[in-house]
């Protein structure tokens, strides 16, 4: 039986190399490359995070500060300015609850000293690039808008060298202004409300509803640095990796900005710093022989191989980039998710960019707590739930092994308005961002297009026909899901995708404090998704509130026995479902969060096996000796017994 399947897994291999590579070209209508922004001889990076001047426009109409044409001068001329971390969500900052619950625009400026040869050398591009801000985005450089745009969890960025030429002796002055307000075409979606009732709500009141179950943090949340290339740039890069027998084969294309592409090299590395294959066209394929494959943390005594891609130009000036690549390959069959042909159970989390005081703001701190969190409870994958998570995220993951379902912000779309023109639109535009940005990734192994949206309306069937099509146009190589919680009978986009992810909380929102019910209810709906649509499936959440240090035997909701109880019960039946076609268990959450205000909700969500400070409640322990144990028995490290002992892969204990 094991060699009928190593020998479909080759066939499927060679089909698949063939397969991958004569759909290279992907249909991108973005014009051009948002690689990550790079130190190398011929870039520099100026990082401008810090304090940055902060003022929200509390007027009624909410938009004084246009009217009044703030960017024009400096933001202190224009009335009290306050101290503003970036990166960092604002709502948290400051002790003003108006402030943290603010909807409407905010201004940011800074003014930053340029290095002069940025300014005197014409032939060096100099480029904005703000990592993140939610949700709109309009930059102003000295006045002069530069650039605007929609979408709080993608990078944006413009060259703004001609402008800060113009006036050498100004100092250079960014005005960056954000608004959170989301509407129905907004990913996620959301309305806002005026209230009329006099007797009840003063004039001008109004509500911002959201469709999602996480806070609405805003502001700037990742890093805004300005970076040079010289005129003549390497403006993209996408690879493709895949391998047969023990060669891996790299397929590259290069696109240059500025000149005609012109001679280039492409060198690929090893961690060594050997050269292992190299090329002097734009695109190809290089071939690596005795390839060290990317492998997933608790897959490989050696997980998460890079190579680096060494490019360069060599017009009049050179460029020089460097790209870290992951050669693996991802394929998926009616029952199992392949990595490097071998199966592959995810055993992992959900996340959310959240903490306190910095809210969704970028911090290294955390970022690293959480990868070595992750690392000891044996969690080799996570979803970037609900949206994009920073690149800096991925680019971790890429280096620990960490395998990412890389979801967009399409969270909460529930009315039937948003599954209009407009926002489709708009979803398919983010998804080409997206892609762009994470394509290179080797730990991105599926799209998330969706986070439970109400697919069982009619509309929801070509909404998520084009969707995954338009997905899978610009990226052939990974599989495309949604996320779903909806009747399987009823749900218009399951055709379309190529796993199954499903979202339940037997005996938390439904049938709450019946326990006994869930292997019944968990059983059944393992057999109705399959049976209906034959596709692997993931459990891509599941679990249960818990407060900390709050205990109840027998349990009762909302207790830490409560929390473990549920995840226990889940588990016997993964255990037997994974022996068949279930590929994957993420717990609802890694960690709690926060959210709105509401009945539901106990300052945040608390359905972390962390807190939100990350300490461990009981249900950590619990994961953590369950995923070692599947680490240990779906690992599949492919190597002799003997070496089964090998670090990575022992019990910690
Ligand atoms: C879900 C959502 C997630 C919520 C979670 C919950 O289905 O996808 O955003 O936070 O349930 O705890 O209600």
């Amino acid at each position: 039986r094991q060699r009928g399947e190593a020998v479909r897994a080759a066939g499927l291999g060679m089909l698949r190399v063939v397969c991958l590579f004569a759909v290279f070209d992907a249909v991108c209508l973005l014009d051009s490359g948002m690689l990550f922004p790079r130190e190398s001889p011929s870039r520099e990076v100026k990082e401008l995070n810090g304090l940055w001047d902060f003022r929200a426009d509390d007027s009624t109409n909410r938009n004084q500060s246009f009217e009044r044409a703030w960017y024009k001068k400096r933001l202190a001329e224009t009335g009290p300015v306050i101290d503003m971390p970036v990166p960092a969500s604002y709502n948290d900052i400051t002790q003003d609850a108006a402030l943290r619950d603010f909807i409407g625009w905010v201004w940011y400026e800074r003014e930053v000293v340029v290095p002069a040869r940025w300014i005197s050398d014409e032939g060096t591009r100099v480029v904005l690039r703000v990592g993140s801000a939610h949700y709109f985005s309009i930059v102003w450089v000295n006045g002069v808008k530069v650039t605007q745009h929609a979408g709080g969890h993608l990078p944006f960025e413009v060259e703004i060298g001609s402008l800060i030429r113009k006036d050498p002796t100004t100092p250079c002055r960014i005005t960056i202004a954000v608004n959170n307000t989301l509407n129905l075409d907004t990913l996620p979606p959301g309305k806002i409300q005026y209230m009329e009732d006099r007797t009840k709500y003063p004039e001008g009141f109004f509500v911002q509803y959201i469709y999602f179950d996480f806070f609405n943090y805003a502001g700037i949340h990742r890093p805004v640095l300005l970076y040079t290339t010289p005129k003549a740039y390497v403006d993209d890069i996408t690879v493709v990796t895949d391998f047969l027998d023990n060669a891996g084969l790299v397929k590259y294309k290069v696109s240059v900005q500025g000149a005609a592409t012109g001679t280039i090299s492409v060198t690929l590395k090893d961690k060594d710093g050997r050269s292992v294959a190299s090329s002097s066209k734009p695109s190809g394929v290089l071939k690596v022989e005795d390839v060290n494959l990317w492998w997933p943390y608790l897959m490989h005594e050696n997980p998460g191989y890079l190579y680096s891609m060494e490019v360069r130009t060599h017009i009049h000036v050179k460029d020089m980039y460097t790209l870290p690549v992951g050669i693996r390959s991802v394929a998926v069959t009616s029952t199992q998710f392949l990595i490097n042909d071998k199966p592959f159970y995810f055993h992992g989390v959900n996340k959310h960019e959240d903490s306190d005081i910095r809210g969704k703001g970028f911090d290294w701190s955390l970022i690293v707590k959480d990868f070595n969190l992750l690392k000891w409870m044996g969690a080799n994958s996570f979803r970037t739930s609900h949206y994009p998570y920073a690149e800096e995220i991925l680019q971790m993951c890429d280096r620990h092994g960490i395998v990412v379902i890389d979801e967009c912000p399409g969270v909460g779309i529930k009315d039937i308005r948003s599954f209009g023109n407009a926002s489709l639109a708009h979803h398919l535009d983010v998804m080409d961002e997206l892609v762009r940005r994470d394509k290179n990734h080797p730990s991105v192994v599926m799209w998330s297009v969706a986070n439970e949206p109400a697919s069982e309306m009619p509309p929801a069937e070509f909404y998520f026909e084009t969707l995954i099509k338009h997905t899978k146009d610009l990226d052939p190589t990974r599989p495309v899901t949604y996320i779903t919680d909806s009747n399987y009978a009823r749900d218009k986009g399951a055709p379309f995708v190529d796993v199954i992810c499903v979202n339940s909380y037997f005996s938390w929102y439904h049938d709450s404090g019946h326990l006994e019910l869930i292997p019944l209810q968990l059983n059944n709906q393992f057999e109705n998704w399959y049976g209906k649509y034959k596709k692997p499936i993931i459990q891509s959440e599941y679990g249960a509130d818990a407060v900390p240090g709050l205990h109840s035997d027998p349990p009762v909701m909302f207790t830490e026995e409560y929390q473990n109880i549920v995840l226990q019960s889940y588990h016997s039946v993964f255990d037997q479902k994974r022996k068949q076609y279930v590929i994957g268990e993420l717990i609802w959450n890694f960690a709690d969060f926060m959210t709105v205000q509401g009945l539901t909700r106990v300052v945040g969500n608390k359905k972390g096996v962390f807190t939100r400070q990350r300490q461990p409640k009981r249900a950590a322990f619990i994961l953590k000796e369950r995923y070692w144990r599947l680490a240990n028995e779906t690992g599949r490290l492919g190597l002799p017994p003997s070496n089964h002992q090998c670090h990575a892969v022992k019990y910690p204990w």
